[in-house]
């Protein structure tokens, strides 16, 4: 009984060795699994379900062919992959998950999230997440030609990288007490997510016990998987050459 984590993929028509690693996880590896749980940014960015890219249907295929064996597939929007929505779910055969949820890890309560939320001194973006998080907003821009949006989004990104280039590491780092009111509101000791691309396991007592938070690598440079079984849990690492 293995239930696998990977999240900030990041994959791109661009980045034909993340793909490469991605296609023999999904072959190879999540075909074991009881279950694969994708914590956001799985895409470089997502425009819409209307892409019809040859990449994109690459992509939808090697979920499709593996919900299709049986594995169970979730996934939570990242801050790159918001767009992401009920055709591709539909289309793939993969459950879409709340931005915050809790589910049962034999036996063990744990809160999973994609962790943008959690980055609470990133004020600026914080404000740009809200904006694009209005359902209005989306509504309308669902509704805009595919071609047309692709090059609103390319405007927009161009405009936010400057923002970041000027961001802190720390202003880039969740914030404890917004983790601890997480796990408080969710009543729960063990939280996963990704975002912050710094793989880790932190352990920390609180009035509500021993806590622990994992964090999912990013593919940039390896794939990274955390691997959850009733008797433990491992952040691993895969090479890009077979
Ligand atoms: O992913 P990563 O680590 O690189 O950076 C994130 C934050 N950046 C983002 C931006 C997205 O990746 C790119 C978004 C393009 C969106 C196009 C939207 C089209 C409209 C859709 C309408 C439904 O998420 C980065 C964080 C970092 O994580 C760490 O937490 O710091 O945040 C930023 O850099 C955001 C800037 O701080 C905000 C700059 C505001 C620019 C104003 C743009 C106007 C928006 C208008 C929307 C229509
Ligand atoms: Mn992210």
């Amino acid at each position: 009984m293995t239930t696998l984590f990977i999240s900030d993929l990041h994959l791109s028509p661009a980045r034909s060795d993340i793909t490469e690693c991605f296609v023999r996880f999904m072959r190879d590896e999540a075909p074991h699994a009881d279950a694969l749980y994708v914590l956001g940014d799985l895409f470089e960015f997502w425009i819409g379900d209307d892409d019809q890219t040859p990449f994109a249907n690459q992509i939808r295929s090697e979920f499709k062919r593996l919900t299709e064996s049986g594995v169970a597939v979730y996934f939570v929007q990242g801050n790159r992959d918001f767009l992401l929505g009920k055709r591709f779910c539909k289309q793939t055969g993969i459950t879409l998950l709340a931005d915050v949820t809790t589910i049962d890890l034999y036996g063990r309560k744990a809160v999973i999230l994609h962790g943008d939320t959690l980055c609470t001194d990133d004020v600026s973006y914080q404000k740009f997440r809200r904006t694009v998080h209005q359902p209005w907003l989306q509504w309308l821009f669902k509704r805009i030609p595919w071609m047309i949006k692709k090059r609103i989004v390319a405007k927009v990104q161009s405009g936010v990288r400057d923002d970041k280039s000027h961001k802190s590491l720390e202003i880039m780092d969740v914030n404890q007490e917004e983790v601890e009111k997480v796990m408080a509101q969710y009543q729960v000791t063990l939280m996963i997510h990704g975002h912050t691309h710094r793989p880790n396991v932190h352990h920390f007592e609180n009035a509500q016990g021993q806590m622990t938070r994992i964090v999912l690598g990013d593919w940039y440079q390896q794939g990274s998987v955390l691997r959850v079984t009733a008797e433990r849990c491992e952040l691993q690492t895969r090479p890009f050459t077979a």
